[in-house]
């Protein structure tokens, strides 16, 4: 189809331009570059035609290509390959797929770093330590009924040890991690007409939920997100606090109240200028309770007149939703609370539940490999235990996998990728 230079005669990593034809039909003048294996993203030969950018040549150019015996790639094809051809384990694979999905600064950090090795590297160097005390304790036992010890306990505690420790810090990380993928949840709560709706629009510089001076609008939740310095947030409207007869608002209420507990932050607003600070103590009680992070927020601050009284609350934030009055400080107050330093600590971070469940069982196996060092339980039932552990460990960075492992974690690609 290329007329030019003959390419195959051409090194790996040279650009060649051309006119691409389908018979003696010109479809486009082209440029293609060449990737001869191993050095390609799949480690095969790979070349890539590069047409004028419009989806209709584009199209032109694939159908034409296709009739020559060609299929196209199935989703995540060109990254299982690369997976398959050594190129790189099966987390770097998944970053991937983070990475191309990424819109935020700090979920785009997450996945470039856990495509360049991550923490499966350093899982993998404890499973090949642990793999060789497998070896010396299966060791053990071929010499059945002679008393002997291959494998030093001490040093296999120890390893064990440090294993646990940086699994569980992987699993800790998974609800940062997870955070950053999906967003820091944060409510904004309150009384009725407080002016929640309000600062939602403001922050999403957005008409998104209805706003007006009735008690009682909001009587579902209303969710977007909102990045901030990097770090994107879950932002949750919801129906105002109070006891009400209504059983449609009553419903709105309860959900609000399930949405607080699963909240990383409450933004609690309040009318500072209808509002005592005696009552404020009393509003914020329930929000205490929950240990939920908090922050107070004194809103239409453009009506209080006597603003003396408040003066002395300087953890309190005061703005004016409707006017946009001071919400830029109440943002850098916000990305403060999260620690924002915490959510971009990027090197040892979980993002993907497949790795935080495999994690977890790594966890409780290795623990119940512990379990038996210590209560002497014969080299047998310790070799099995200690495979248990391999196995999930290896599940992580696909040393071990099963075809249906890969074809569900591939078809979550999108094609050509
Ligand atoms: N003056 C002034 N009015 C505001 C401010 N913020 C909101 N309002 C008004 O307060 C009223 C209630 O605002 P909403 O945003 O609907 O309040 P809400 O907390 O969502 O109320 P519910 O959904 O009923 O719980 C509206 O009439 C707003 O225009 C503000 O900063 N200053
Ligand atoms: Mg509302």
């Amino acid at each position: 189809m290329f007329r030019g230079k003959d390419l195959l005669l051409q090194r790996s990593h040279t650009v060649h331009f051309g006119a691409l034809y389908d018979g003696e039909t010109l479809l486009d003048e082209v440029v293609v570059t060449i990737f001869r294996s191993p050095h390609s993203y799949t480690r095969e030969d790979v070349i890539e035609i590069s047409c004028h950018g419009s989806e209709y040549i584009a199209r032109l150019i694939i159908q034409s290509i296709l009739k020559h015996g060609v299929r196209l790639a199935k989703p995540g094809e060109f990254t299982q390959r690369a997976f398959l051809n050594g190129r790189f384990d099966l987390t770097q694979a998944e970053a991937v797929a983070d990475l191309i999905a990424s819109d935020s600064d700090a979920s785009h950090r997450t996945a470039l770093n856990q495509m360049r090795g991550g923490f499966s590297r350093q899982i993998r160097a404890l499973r090949e330590q642990l793999i060789h005390f497998a070896s010396l304790i299966e060791l053990e036992l071929d010499f059945g009924e002679e008393d002997v010890e291959f494998a030093d306990r001490q040093d296999l505690h120890n390893l064990l040890l440090s294993i646990r420790k940086v699994v569980y810090d992987l699993v800790g990380s998974f609800q940062a991690g997870n955070a950053i993928k999906n967003g820091i949840p944060m409510v904004i709560a309150g009384k009725p007409n407080a002016g929640k709706s309000t600062l939602l629009n403001t922050l999403l510089r957005e008409e998104k939920a209805i706003v007006s001076e009735i008690p009682g609008t909001t009587r579902d939740v209303i969710e977007d997100e909102l990045v901030m310095e990097g770090i994107r947030f879950r932002l949750i409207d919801t129906a105002g606090l109070r006891e009400t007869t209504d059983a449609i608002e009553a419903i709105g209420v309860a959900r609000t109240r399930e949405k607080i507990k699963i909240a990383s932050l409450v933004l609690y607003l309040f009318d500072a200028s209808i509002t005592t600070p005696e009552q404020l103590e009393e509003e914020l009680q329930e929000i205490r309770e929950s240990g939920i992070p908090y922050i107070a927020v004194g809103n239409k601050w453009d009506l209080v007149r006597d603003r003396a009284g408040w003066e002395m609350q300087d953890h309190l934030v005061f703005i004016s939703a409707a006017k946009d009055w001071q919400v830029d400080e109440l943002k850098t107050r916000i990305v403060q609370m999260v620690h924002a330093d915490q959510w971009k600590k990027t090197d040892t971070m979980v993002t993907n539940l497949r790795h935080y469940q495999s994690l977890r069982l790594t966890h409780d196996a290795i623990t119940q490999v512990m379990t038996s060092l210590h209560s002497g339980i014969s080299g047998d039932i310790l070799a099995l235990d200690i495979r248990t552990a391999l196995q999930h460990m290896g599940e992580i960075t696909g040393e071990i996998t099963t075809d249906d492992l890969l074809d569900n974690i591939f078809s979550k690609f999108c094609i050509g990728k």
